[in-house]
């Protein structure tokens, strides 16, 4: 699929307009189609080879024609010349918190500054408080943005480096001289954001694999090429590595580009207390120098005396001792969810029906699916009323009646008010099944406020769950101010759940903190917090989550039947 290319080229194309002052209307035309393309469910080019890009909602007729030079030629004309017209570092600087597209051409303009690298320079040397409108303020404020920009820039998000990295497997595993190929590296062990991508692939002759990878569209520098090893930098500026080895050396190379590199350290330490040496090419007997057999990771660890590691626990090298004592926990997995108790319907902001989203729970085998909308204070969310939610609760009688093979919970994710109250009365939570609570507005209280705040929503008798607990956005929001620590103990107090929402760019809570939770007697719930039926397939970031948190199916409430979730929910206890 090259959707999410365009929608990148797209997006592109909106900055740079942008930059340029150009109309606001022609700028937000080009990002808007970026988005639809980006979630667009079809291949784009199979749109445009039956002729019907034009009926894709936002491309018009010109924009029409540039798709179609692009897919046809691999070329846009209007892009490169875009490009052309300013500097390449200029784009990054509207990144900076504080820099819009008008600060950034003025700093261009007036001082000359092409790139990050200039801007660091500039306020430093204090060029900025002499134009007009800035003063020594500014200089500070960039100063601190451009280094909190710089940290997350060294990163990709999950979210954005899985999909790209399972096409590149994909299609490294559709060449006729691959026997094996597989991601490893901190995105196999689920890390929420990575450094690079790493593959490993087995094949008699690597050439032709090396050939094919160093010709992945969208790649823009090859690093490095040589016989075994080749690295690519996409456009989107991911890193991404590929090893091909042969294929009896398949699994100790998997195993050894997996890492973490304190896991393999440590399990190497414990290899050589058995005569055994692990190295990226296999095992050797030190003895004889014999060559064991390992023909799957399984072989690897079985070589130490060990079971097998799932890669998101081979973190910090604890596992290696809980693999000894026979501590490993029996992961959760994607097939153990029953359901999902927090997406959105068109009743709120979400795209679909409540029949559709039911549906579409069916389909991917849950038991039941809780339509969680906003509350009346979340107006930009179109929340719903105590008169709505009642209708919302008929609909759902309604639905439930007609529909057969999946129970549609009633629910809602309420807002929790500044000074902790709730924004829908509670005879009307007591009426609910779920109960989501969640924090969307004043996000700047102090860490006192927020965090007494969240516990008198736990200790309101009718919520069942704080959604995304600590309010962060991968990338561009920071948490709030909050002690978890104290979040998580009056959770265990009250049976309140915490949330793993699984939306990729939340992942709230985090590994660590679910961890935490779990320890402290908390239940833990995954959700999708799901805005359309194709949001429900982002349960899996949120499962790997909970694996990295060392969690079990038991350990999580969503994996429960209705009745014994009904029975684990608040109101089901009394
Ligand atoms: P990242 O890319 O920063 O998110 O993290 P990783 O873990 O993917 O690290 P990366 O890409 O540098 O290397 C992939 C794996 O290769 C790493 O997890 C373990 C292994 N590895 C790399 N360098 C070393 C090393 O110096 N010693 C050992 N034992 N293993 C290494
Ligand atoms: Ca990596
Ligand atoms: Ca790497
Ligand atoms: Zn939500």
């Amino acid at each position: 699929m090259k959707n999410l290319e365009l929608a990148w080229i797209l997006e592109e194309i909106g900055d740079l307009l942008d930059l340029q002052g150009e109309n606001p209307f022609k700028v937000r035309a080009y990002r808007r189609a970026a988005r639809t393309i980006e979630l667009l469910p079809e291949d784009i080019e199979a749109v445009w080879r039956r002729g019907e890009l034009g009926k894709v909602e936002g491309i018009g007729k010109a924009l029409e024609e540039k798709i179609n030079e692009w897919l046809s030629t691999g070329v846009m004309t209007y892009h490169a010349e875009l490009k052309a017209q300013l500097p390449p570092g200029l784009r990054e600087l509207t990144r900076v918190p504080g820099v819009g597209p008008k600060l950034a051409q003025r700093l261009y303009r007036e001082l000359g500054i092409r790139n990050l690298d200039e801007l660091e320079a500039a306020c430093r040397e204090q060029r900025l408080r002499h134009l007009k409108g800035l003063g020594p303020r500014t200089e500070e404020n960039i100063l601190r943005g451009i280094e909190r920009l710089r940290r997350q820039m060294e990163r990709f998000p999950l979210g954005l480096a899985l999909p790209v990295a399972q096409q590149l497997v994909r299609a490294l595993a559709a060449l006729p001289v691959v026997q094996r190929v597989a991601l490893a590296g901190s995105l196999r062990r689920g890390r929420e954001t990575v450094g690079d991508v790493d593959i490993v692939a087995s094949s008699p002759d690597p050439e032709p694999v090396m050939e094919a990878f160093v010709r992945t569209p969208g790649v823009e520098q090859v690093l490095a090429r040589g016989d075994t090893k080749a690295s690519i930098v996409l456009r989107t500026g991911l890193q991404v590595d590929l090893r091909v080895v042969r294929d009896d050396q398949f699994a100790a190379a998997l195993h050894h580009f997996t890492g973490s590199k304190e896991h393999n350290v440590l399990l190497r330490e414990l290899a050589q207390t058995k005569g055994l040496k692990i190295s990226e090419y296999g095992i050797v007997r030190v003895d004889d120098d014999e060559v064991l057999a390992v023909a799957t990771e399984a072989d690897v660890f079985a070589a130490v005396g060990l079971p097998y590691i799932p890669p998101e626990l081979r973190e910090d090298g604890s596992e290696i001792a809980a693999a000894r004592e026979g501590r490993l926990p029996e992961l959760i997995t994607v097939g153990d969810m029953k359901g999902d108790l927090h997406v959105h319907s068109d009743w709120s902001d979400g795209l679909d029906t409540i029949e559709a989203m039911a549906l579409a729970a069916r389909e991917r085998g849950y038991e039941y699916i809780a339509i969680t909308d906003h509350s009346p204070s979340l107006s930009v969310a179109r929340g719903l009323d105590p008169a709505r939610l009642e209708e919302q609760l008929r609909e759902i009688d309604r639905l439930n009646r007609q529909l057969a093979g999946i129970r549609i919970l009633s629910g809602c994710e309420v807002d929790i008010l500044r000074d902790g109250t709730l924004d829908l009365p509670d005879e009307l939570l007591a009426r609910l099944d779920v109960v989501v609570a969640s924090v969307h507005s004043a996000m700047g209280l102090d860490e006192r406020e927020m965090t007494d705040r969240i516990v008198a929503a736990m200790r309101n008798p009718h919520v069942d769950i704080i959604g995304h607990p600590t309010g962060r956005i991968l990338g561009r929001r920071e948490p709030y101010a909050v002690d978890m620590e104290r979040i998580i103990q009056v959770a265990a107090e009250t049976g309140t759940c915490l949330e793993i929402n699984a939306s990729p760019d939340r992942l709230d809570l985090n590994d660590v903190y679910a961890r935490w939770a779990h320890a402290r007697g908390v239940m833990i719930v995954v959700n999708t917090d799901a805005h359309s039926t194709e949001g429900l397939d982002q349960m899996g970031y949120g499962v790997t989550v909970a694996r990295r948190a060392w969690l079990g199916k038991a350990d999580v409430l969503n994996c429960l039947p209705w009745p014994e979730l009904k029975a684990r929910l608040k109101d089901g206890r009394t």
